[in-house]
């Protein structure tokens, strides 16, 4: 491993503290400011969701996985539903400025996923945006990926990534997705859980 990306395990339940897992990784739902007085929802701060079927997090709390993770004592679960416009979900991860994915010899973006037995069959993907607007979208190989009930590794080569005309030296938006990104068509809904996000060197 060179580097984590997101092991999930500094979100807690404190939307107070911008700690909650919704409030770095954004879905479909828009939330307010917990900070604000109640009772003002006109000029309460809203921060808008991205208008997918995605849903991080659990209700009631803990909001992050505790039970079902990979590593450590927490993971992202995220519920999908492809069911009505746009019929696909995501959930992305904006930072604050670019990263920079190339340190240390980092050449695979490594992650672990798993879903549900009963969940709806729909490509799974990852995207990667650079500063300038520019995003690599890679499809998993498996079209049944979301139905896996045991931790899968998936390597993303950084090359992919490049060849997309992506920067990988200058990363500002990841997205996790569940749906048909490019020909988005009416789908189901499921729930994966994503752990372990890292930048790895797999070539000597
Ligand atoms: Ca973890």
């Amino acid at each position: 491993m060179v580097s984590v990306v997101d092991d999930f395990e500094k979100y807690t339940d404190d939307d107070e503290a911008g700690q909650a897992i919704f409030q770095t990784w954004i879905d479909g739902l828009k939330y307010g400011d917990p900070n604000h007085p109640a009772g003002d929802p006109q000029h309460a701060p809203y921060y808008a969701g991205n208008g997918t079927g995605a849903v991080v997090g659990n209700i009631p709390a803990p909001l992050a996985e505790e039970q079902i993770v990979r590593g450590g004592g927490r993971s992202m679960p995220m519920d999908y539903s492809d069911v009505k416009k746009p019929w696909y979900s995501e959930a992305q991860r904006t930072w604050s400025t670019t990263q920079n994915w190339t340190t240390s010899g980092a050449d695979t973006l490594t992650l672990y996923f798993r879903g549900k037995a009963d969940n709806s069959r729909a490509p799974l993907y990852v995207g990667i945006e650079d500063g300038a607007g520019r995003m690599a979208m890679m499809v998993h190989s498996d079209p049944a990926a979301v139905l896996a009930t045991e931790w899968q590794r998936w390597h993303l080569p950084c090359a992919d990534v490049r060849a997309a005309g992506v920067d990988v030296g200058a990363v500002k938006k990841m997205v996790m997705g569940v749906g048909d990104r490019r020909n988005p068509k009416p789908g189901g809904t499921g729930r994966i859980y994503v752990d372990d996000i890292r930048l790895t060197k797999r070539m000597p």
